[in-house]
C-alpha cells in the first residue's frame, strides 16, 4: 500500500510537471552584459518553441546570485532578436530588440531595431528608430572599428534585391551610417569570428565565406581562407 502511495505521488507530481512545462513561455533567448555601469544581467525574451515572436522581457540582476529585477510581456512589439551591447560608450550596455510593426512615420509593418537602457529598475527608451537607411533581413551589434563601442551592423537590400552589410554609428540623437560592404547577390549568413564579422555570401556559382575588413572609405569583403 505505502509503496503504491508513493508510486502514484512520483506520477502525479510528473504529471503536473508536464503540464505546467507545457503551458509556460520559457526562455528562448537571452544575453548577457552590463546594463548600469555596475553590475552584471541576463536578459532573457520568453515565448513558445517555434514562435516567430516572443513576449515577456526578464531582466535577472546575476551579480550576486540570480534575481528577477524586471519583467514586461511585450508581445505587442513582436519581438524576434535579442541583443546586449554598448553602442553609446557610456560604458552601460543596451538591450537592443528586433521587433515587427509598424511606426508613425512609416506605417507599414517592418523589421526595425529598438534600443533600451535598464536604469536598475525600468526600461528607458533610447532609439524607436522608424528604420535603417534600407529594409533589411537582420542586424548585429559587432565593434567594426576597434573603438570598444558597439556598431549596428545591418543585412539591408538595395532596391534591386542584391544585398550589403551596413554600418551605424550613435550619434548624440540617433544612429548615423558609416560605412558598408559593396553589393552582394545575397548574405546568408553573419557571425563573429575570432574578433572579426564573417558571412557567408552568395552569389551564381554558390556560396562562399567572406570576413569584413574595415578600409578608409569602406567595408571590403576579404575571402576566407582556413
Ligand atoms: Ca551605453
Ligand atoms: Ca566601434
Amino acid at each position: 500500500m505505502k509503496l503504491r502511495g508513493y508510486f502514484l505521488t512520483v506520477v502525479l507530481m510528473a504529471i503536473v510537471a508536464l503540464v505546467t512545462g507545457c503551458s509556460q513561455d520559457k526562455a528562448i533567448l537571452h544575453a548577457r552584459g552590463n546594463l548600469t555601469g555596475e553590475g552584471d544581467f541576463l536578459v532573457v525574451l520568453t515565448g513558445e518553441d517555434g514562435q516567430r515572436y516572443l513576449k515577456d522581457l526578464i531582466i535577472y540582476d546575476t551579480g550576486n546570485g540570480k534575481r528577477e529585477v524586471f519583467r514586461k510581456d511585450i508581445s505587442h512589439l513582436n519581438p524576434w532578436k535579442l541583443m546586449v551591447g554598448d553602442v553609446d560608450g557610456d560604458g552601460k550596455d543596451e538591450i537592443s530588440i528586433g521587433v515587427y510593426k509598424e511606426s508613425p512615420l512609416h506605417p507599414v509593418m517592418a523589421k526595425r531595431p529598438f534600443f533600451y537602457n535598464f536604469d536598475g529598475e525600468d526600461l528607458v527608451p533610447k532609439w524607436r528608430g522608424s528604420r535603417l537607411s534600407r529594409p533589411f533581413e537582420d542586424f548585429h551589434l559587432f565593434d567594426i572599428d576597434n573603438d570598444q563601442v558597439m556598431e549596428v551592423v545591418g543585412e539591408e537590400y538595395l532596391e534591386d534585391g542584391r544585398q550589403v552589410l551596413n554600418t551605424y554609428k550613435w550619434r548624440e540623437f540617433g544612429f548615423e551610417g558609416y560605412k558598408e560592404t559593396q553589393a552582394v547577390k545575397s548574405i546568408q549568413k553573419v557571425f563573429t569570428f575570432e574578433d572579426r564579422l564573417h558571412a557567408i555570401v552568395g552569389d551564381d556559382s554558390g556560396n562562399a565565406r567572406y570576413y569584413v575588413e574595415e578600409m578608409e572609405d569602406g567595408l571590403e569583403w576579404r575571402e576566407y581562407r582556413e
